[in-house]
């Protein structure tokens, strides 16, 4: 199995739960290190896989990798994952977003392997706080920010190379994730190391955007799930149906760490911040026989506070740059 992106946040817990759980598979990874501090997510597993630092989108460099360590799955976790880097550097974006996704494409047009495509729920745009339908893999399509764009271009060629070419494909579109190794940029990193920093939460605009929150562990098996599964060509929407306000997570993290509920800054909100994601796995639950096991949100979140704060020398020097960039931008 090939990973690509398994430095990141849920690349490296998928290699590292694949290890675990599933020793049928031998892993190589493929991660460009886009953040120097990425490099360490992979530390205690070094030795139990193939890492090659490089990009996606060097289709040569990718397809010689296939073929020296015959591989048979690559499972495309490599992007571009933060909204708020978007719009400041969208060529970024459309190149390892799409052009990346093409590159691996021609990849398995030339080699036969299967692709796991890992998209994300924002491609449908936003829900009202009061719509009742949740988003299915018919969803039509309306991203609304530059991230979102980006995947929904990549998503529309994965799908394209599935009808033109019949490719061994699949997609799954997850809601937010939540674990270990996060970079703390991301909503839940950020607010529980500013606290474990004696700093104050932001909240952006009104703090009352709603996500559906899953564990990375979660998400993990519902790959595999797919993998093992799923059919070719088709589209699953991973998700917990567990949807909180931005609020309402940083008042149970201050409540976790000992801090009044009003120990929270509001800041301006990003622009065009998706009011609400919620998602839809029946098709997934019924066809590929998977349910997420990590539901206890409060004891979950109480464990991921404890791993920020054993592992402070992970996040440290990489809170430092977020911060800096985050006061730049006013928020
Ligand atoms: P992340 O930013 O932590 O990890 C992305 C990894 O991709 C990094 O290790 C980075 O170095 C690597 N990368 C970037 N550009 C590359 C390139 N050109 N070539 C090779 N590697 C490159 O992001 P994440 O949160 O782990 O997200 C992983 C995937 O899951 C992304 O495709 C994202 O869109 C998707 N996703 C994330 C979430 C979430 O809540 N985090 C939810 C749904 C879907
Ligand atoms: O300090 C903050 N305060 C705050 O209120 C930060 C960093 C964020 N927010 C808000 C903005 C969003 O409404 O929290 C919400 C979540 O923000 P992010 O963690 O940046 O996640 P989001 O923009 O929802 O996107 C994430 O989920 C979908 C991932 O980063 C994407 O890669 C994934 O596809």
């Amino acid at each position: 199995m090939l990973v690509t992106g398994g430095a990141g946040f849920i690349g490296a817990n998928f290699v590292r739960s694949t290890l675990q759980h599933r020793p049928e598979y031998e892993i190589a990874v493929i991660d460009a290190l886009i953040d120097p501090h990425f490099t360490r997510n992979l530390d205690d597993v070094k030795d139990s896989i193939a890492f090659r630092q490089g990009d996606v989108c060097d289709t040569a460099f990718v397809s010689a990798l296939v073929e020296e360590l015959g591989i048979e799955v690559i499972v495309h976790f490599a992007a571009e994952s933060h909204n708020d880097n978007a719009y400041l550097f969208p060529s970024r974006f459309a190149h390892t977003n799409v052009m990346g996704t093409v590159s691996l494409l021609e990849v398995v047009r030339s080699t036969g392997v299967r692709l796991h495509h890992v998209s994300t729920d924002e491609v449908y745009g936003q829900l009202a706080l009061d719509d009742t339908e949740a988003f299915t893999p018919d969803t039509p399509y309306r991203p609304r920010n530059y991230y979102s764009a980006s995947k929904a271009g990549a998503d529309h060629f994965v799908r394209a190379a599935w009808t033109q070419f019949q490719l061994p494909v699949t997609i799954s579109h997850c809601s937010n994730n939540y674990g270990p190794y996060q970079h703390v940029e991301k909503f839940i990193p950020r607010t529980i190391t500013e606290l474990l920093v004696g700093g104050r939460p932001r909240l952006h605009g009104s703090g009352r955007h709603v996500r559906e929150w899953i564990h990375v562990d979660d998400h993990c098996t519902a790959i595999h799930a797919i993998l093992d599964r799923g059919r070719l060509g088709e589209t699953y929407v991973v998700g917990s149906d567990d949807e909180r306000d931005n609020r309402s997570i940083v008042e149970l993290i201050l409540e976790l760490m000992g801090k009044p509920s009003d120990w929270v800054d509001y800041v301006p909100d990003r622009p065009s911040n998706d009011l609400r994601y919620a998602s839809d796995a029946s098709k997934l639950r019924t066809e590929c026989e998977w349910m997420p096991l990590r539901t206890e949100f409060r004891k979950e979140m109480a464990g991921l506070i404890d791993w920020y704060r054993h592992n402070e020398s992970w996040w440290w020097e990489m809170k430092t740059a977020v911060e800096r960039r985050y006061g730049e931008l006013g928020r």
